[in-house]
Formats: structure tokens, C-alpha cells, sequence
């Protein structure tokens, strides 16, 4: 959906490799951390030099750090990006983390959740994912209501079937197959799952 959506210019996604502005002949991105401690973090230089060149591309645009912690992604807050207009930039970090001073040229720390993975990508994927399907004409057809429903908070899920009406016994509800869109909407009012 979302490559179908950059095609359509719904959105528009560019990648920056940290790799492209590591250090030295090996294009170096971590290091030991000063004090010591396990592991290796990702180094300010390389990080800052990402940040800039994605600056110079989109000079308005958020930054936003996939972080373990701080702010949770909820679906306020992708129908918020959705509707923003803005531009946002995602860093991942990898390994036991980052310099520090890469704060500095943050905007927002947003999580997806309390656990650790071994990189932002997939909490950034996880962000991006949810904010692009709420962009109008990304899935066709859909109705706003329909979102609506979602980021209220309180989710008014109803039990939903497709083919066949009768799956080993189980049932497809008659008053779904009955026509009657009043007696359907009392229905699915009545058997929101809560
Ligand atoms: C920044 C600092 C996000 C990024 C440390 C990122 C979980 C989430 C990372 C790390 C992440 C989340 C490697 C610990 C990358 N893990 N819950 N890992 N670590 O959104």
C-alpha cells in the first residue's frame, strides 16, 4: 500500500543510508562508549551528518528518534501526522544506542511500545505504516467515518464475515444476509466488541 501510495504521489519516501556518512576509509558509524560499558553506540558525527543532509532536502521536516522509551505511538497521534502536511524525518538507532549529544537535533522521541528491538526500523516502518493509510485515496474507497471509529479510542469494532455463510457449522449471522441496513446498524451497535 504504501509503494502504491508514493506511486499515485500520495506520499512520498526517501531512504538515507547512516553508512553514507560514516567516518574514515571504513565508514565507521559507532564506537565504544567514554566510561565503558557493553556494546557500541552510534557515533554524533555520522548521525548529525544524516540529520543535516535530510535537512537540506526538507528543511521543514520533523525529526523524529525511534526510541525505546518516552512518548507511545497511539492512533491520535497518526491521525495528528495524517492530517499535519508536514515532513517528517525517522532516525533508527541500532546497537546499545546513540551519542547523546544527537539529542540536540531531535524534535520528538516517540516508541511504539515498552520493548527494545535491535533497530528504529521497524517501530519507524510500524509509524510510518499507520499514519500513510489514513492519507485520503491511500485505500480505496475508504471512508473517514471509518477512521473516525478507530481514533475515538474507544474501538466500535463489530464482529465482521465474509464467504461462506456457513463455515462448519458457524454461522454467518441471518440479519447481515437480511438486506434490512436498519435492523444491520442496531445489530452491529449491539455487538461492538469492546
Ligand atoms: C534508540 C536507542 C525503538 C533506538 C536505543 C527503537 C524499540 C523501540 C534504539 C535503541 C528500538 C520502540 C537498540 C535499544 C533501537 N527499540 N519500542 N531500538 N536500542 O519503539
Amino acid at each position: 500500500m504504501l509503494w502504491k501510495a508514493q506511486k499515485e504521489g500520495l506520499v512520498q519516501f526517501e531512504l538515507i543510508n547512516l553508512r553514507d556518512f560514516g567516518l574514515g576509509p571504513r565508514r565507521q558509524v559507532d564506537d565504544t562508549p567514554y566510561g565503558g560499558g557493553d556494546g557500541m553506540l552510534l557515533m554524533v558525527e555520522p548521525l548529525v551528518a544524516a540529520v543535516e543532509h535530510a535537512k537540506k532536502r526538507l528543511p521543514g521536516a520533523k525529526v523524529i528518534l525511534m526510541s525505546p522509551s518516552k512518548t507511545v505511538w497511539n492512533q491520535q497521534l497518526a491521525a495528528q501526522y495524517a492530517a499535519s502536511g508536514e515532513d517528517y524525518t525517522f532516525i533508527c538507532g541500532r546497537y546499545e544506542g546513540y551519542d547523546a549529544r544527537l539529542e540536540e537535533f531531535i524534535d520528538e522521541k516517540i516508541s511504539v511500545g515498552q520493548y527494545v528491538l535491535t533497530g528504529g526500523e521497524l517501530p519507524a516502518m510500524t509509524v510510518i505504516d499507520s499514519v500513510v493509510r489514513l492519507i485520503p485515496g491511500v485505500l480505496g474507497g475508504e471512508k473517514s467515518a471509518e477512521i473516525e471509529s478507530y481514533s475515538s479510542g474507544d474501538n466500535l469494532e463489530f464482529p465482521q464475515y465474509t464467504r461462506p455463510e456457513d463455515f462448519r457449522g458457524m454461522k454467518v449471522p441471518s440479519v447481515l444476509l437480511s438486506g434490512n441496513h436498519a435492523e444491520i446498524a442496531k445489530w452491529r451497535a449491539q455487538n461492538c466488541k469492546k
